[in-house]
């Protein structure tokens, strides 16, 4: 595969980048913060998307030099939206969501390199927040809980990510250390009929109440229309992310947009 070979001397050749899609309180409209989403942009084949490099990643190895390259550049990045949007941005500073793989979950470094980006940056770590899959949690005994429970613990926020997709014991959540939950883009998928399915909105009514029970914000990806928008709000979720409010986009999109609203 042309691709695998490529990818170790990809980093080191600068031939990734990153885009930022907006985090929007659901209540106020105000953009919050926003994911990071690596792109590859290969000399050859063009941009190439996560989807078909981090399992590539993954399996070489390289997931953990690039996780810690997207960590870093994201974290910086915060800092610059931080310092730029300043007093403007009522509802605190912009934050930043970043995701983690399964490896970088078991790699020794994942705190101190952590603790190490956010001090390099002068970021506080309530500005952080990293997305691990309910995949990769499933199961998951004290020693590979133990590294999030202490980033947890300095104040970094902890998302469970594409929730809903995996087969989590509800009950399970409580021994967490998850602040958000990420309600997958399949539950958005299924309100694109008008009227929506009204068990589908039982479902998600029902994880939302049980998350706030359980003091866990609710976070809806996939957002592609302003009734979905309508409807997810008096659902009682928190935040939302989609297209309809942006796409994927660069770094300097994001503060605009959050001082456009401010
Ligand atoms: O933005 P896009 O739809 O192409 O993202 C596809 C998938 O790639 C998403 O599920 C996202 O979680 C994943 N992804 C994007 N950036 C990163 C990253 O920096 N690290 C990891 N592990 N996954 C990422
Ligand atoms: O699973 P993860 O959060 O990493 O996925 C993010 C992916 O979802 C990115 O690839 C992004 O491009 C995609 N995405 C973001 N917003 C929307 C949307 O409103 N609709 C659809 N279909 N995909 C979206
Ligand atoms: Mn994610
Ligand atoms: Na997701």
């Amino acid at each position: 595969h042309g691709l695998t070979t490529a990818l170790p001397v990809a980093l080191e050749r600068g031939e990734f980048f990153i885009e930022y899609q907006p985090l929007v309180h659901l209540g106020d409209g105000s953009v919050r913060g926003a994911e990071a989403l690596v792109r590859w942009l290969h000399p050859q084949h063009g941009v190439i998307s996560p989807d078909r490099f981090i399992p590539l990643a993954e399996h070489t190895g390289l997931i953990v030099p690039l996780g810690r390259w997207v960590l870093e550049q994201s974290v910086r990045q915060a800092r610059v939206w931080e310092a730029r949007t300043g007093a403007a941005q009522a509802a605190g500073p912009l934050r930043v969501n970043v995701n983690l793989s399964p490896c970088q979950l078991t790699h020794p470094g994942l705190v101190s390199d952590t603790v190490e980006i956010l001090e390099r940056a002068g970021l506080a770590p309530d500005s952080l927040c990293l997305e691990v899959t309910e995949s990769a949690l499933i199961g998951a005994d004290d020693d590979l809980l133990k590294p999030l429970r202490r980033l947890a613990e300095m104040g970094v926020d902890i998302a469970l990510d594409d929730f809903g997709t995996g087969y989590s014991n509800l009950a399970n959540l409580r021994r967490l250390p998850v602040s958000v939950l990420k309600l997958d883009r399949a539950f958005t998928q299924g309100m694109q009929h008008f009227p929506a399915d009204p068990v589908d909105l039982k479902i998600i009514e029902g994880i939302v109440s049980l998350a706030h029970s359980l003091d866990l914000a609710v976070t809806v990806e996939g957002v592609e229309t302003g009734a979905q928008a309508d409807q997810l709000r008096e659902l009682g979720c928190d935040t939302a992310q989609g297209w309809y409010y942006a796409r994927p986009g660069p770094p300097d999109r994001l503060h605009e947009l959050a001082l456009a609203d401010a």
